[in-house]
């Protein structure tokens, strides 16, 4: 009886996009065990095992208190059976051997490294490794051809895979908005990503321009991106985004930056699909499809019963068309 009286159950929404996650919560070391297992899966091309431990980490980061004991867990949702024996051996042992031999394997090791180079995803990576390739050294040694970006993201290694910091996120903040209000007065830039959530590093800055008028953003990028080449900015550009940009601070260094121009029209939707993280994304649109039948994306919200697209000025107007309570940046850190 004792024991029933001290156990309180928690109890959790089931989409991670119902519920307040602030950056600092209270079950950190679970939450890392689940997300380095998430990110094995993910290296390893494994994204439905991943988003399992993403959803599982992202249970335990809403709870209002430290988990002591399994029989707290109990009704709450998206905690499968693998996830719940990782929880229960942190609890009874202080940490998971599943996670720990991970972190050790020679496997996500070289995954690690060699995905740590921009343009290299997880499936290049595991060729690579299934020819004995684990090292920078060994790649380099290995004789095969590179891609442009690949090429750059080797030559900046070490620069890109240091973190960005909120100053240096705010330093290339300045230089963007004054190359977009040079080739377009009166365009409008905004942090988007981890900074707008909150974050104080990241691995990239992102941003999102656009201009009050619809149509005046049109042809804006390209425009950008030579304002910048021309000033010495830019190291490496691709399409509409994964930009380089070299800071010109000393000493200079290569930051990966996310440059997105949208109309005035999307802009709501392209604010709250890129302001993250990845998970609270996905988790909005899950819950718009299967609960709402309708199909957001970073450029629309459209209505399948209604056969329309539902416009929005604002994300806290988008919130209300999902029949979502309106969570703010600093909560989407799911
Ligand atoms: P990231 O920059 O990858 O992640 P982040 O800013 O949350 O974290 P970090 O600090 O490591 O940079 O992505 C930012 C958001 O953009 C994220 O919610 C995913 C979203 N996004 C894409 O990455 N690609 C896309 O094509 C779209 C539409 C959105
Ligand atoms: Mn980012
Ligand atoms: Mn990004
Ligand atoms: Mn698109």
């Amino acid at each position: 009886q004792i024991n029933e009286a001290e156990v309180v159950a928690f109890s959790v929404p089931s989409y991670a996009c119902q519920r307040r996650i602030a950056l600092d919560h209270h079950n950190t070391v679970l939450a890392d065990a689940l997300s380095l297992l998430a990110e094995n899966a993910e290296l390893s091309d494994e994204d439905g095992r991943g988003v399992a431990f993403r959803r599982a980490a992202a249970v335990l980061k809403a709870l209002p208190r430290q988990v002591t004991s399994m029989a707290q867990l109990k009704g709450l949702p998206c905690l499968g059976g693998h996830s719940l024996r990782v929880i229960k051996d942190v609890l009874d042992n202080g940490a998971s051997d599943e996670v720990e031999s991970t972190k050790r394997s020679e496997r996500y090791k070289a995954l690690k490294v060699l995905t740590g180079i921009f343009g290299v995803g997880a499936k290049t990576a595991a060729r690579w490794i299934s020819e004995g390739i684990h090292t920078l050294q060994q790649l380099q040694a290995s004789g095969h051809t590179l891609n442009r970006a690949q090429q750059a993201g080797l030559e900046h290694y070490d620069d890109l895979n240091q973190p960005v910091t909120k100053a240096e996120a705010d330093a290339i903040g300045e230089i963007v908005e004054k190359a977009v209000v040079s080739v377009l007065p009166g365009a409008q830039v905004t942090l988007t990503g981890g900074f707008r959530r909150g974050k104080l590093a990241g691995h990239d800055v992102d941003f999102l321009i656009t201009h009050p008028e619809e149509g005046r953003e049109e042809g804006l990028m390209p425009k950008v991106v030579s304002w910048l080449v021309k000033q010495g900015f830019l190291l490496y550009q691709k399409t509409t985004r994964n930009s380089y940009l070299e800071s010109k601070d000393d000493p200079q260094s290569a930051v990966r930056v996310d440059l997105v121009v949208s109309p005035v029209s999307q802009f709501a939707f392209a604010l709250l699909g890129w302001t993250g993280s990845k998970l609270f994304e996905r988790e909005l649109r899950r819950w718009a499809g299967y609960e709402k039948a309708m199909s957001l994306s970073s450029h629309a919200l459209y209505d399948n019963n209604q056969g329309r697209y539902l416009r929005a000025a604002s994300e806290e107007e988008i919130f209300a068309h999902l029949g979502l309570e309106y969570i703010p940046p600093s909560e989407r850190n799911a």
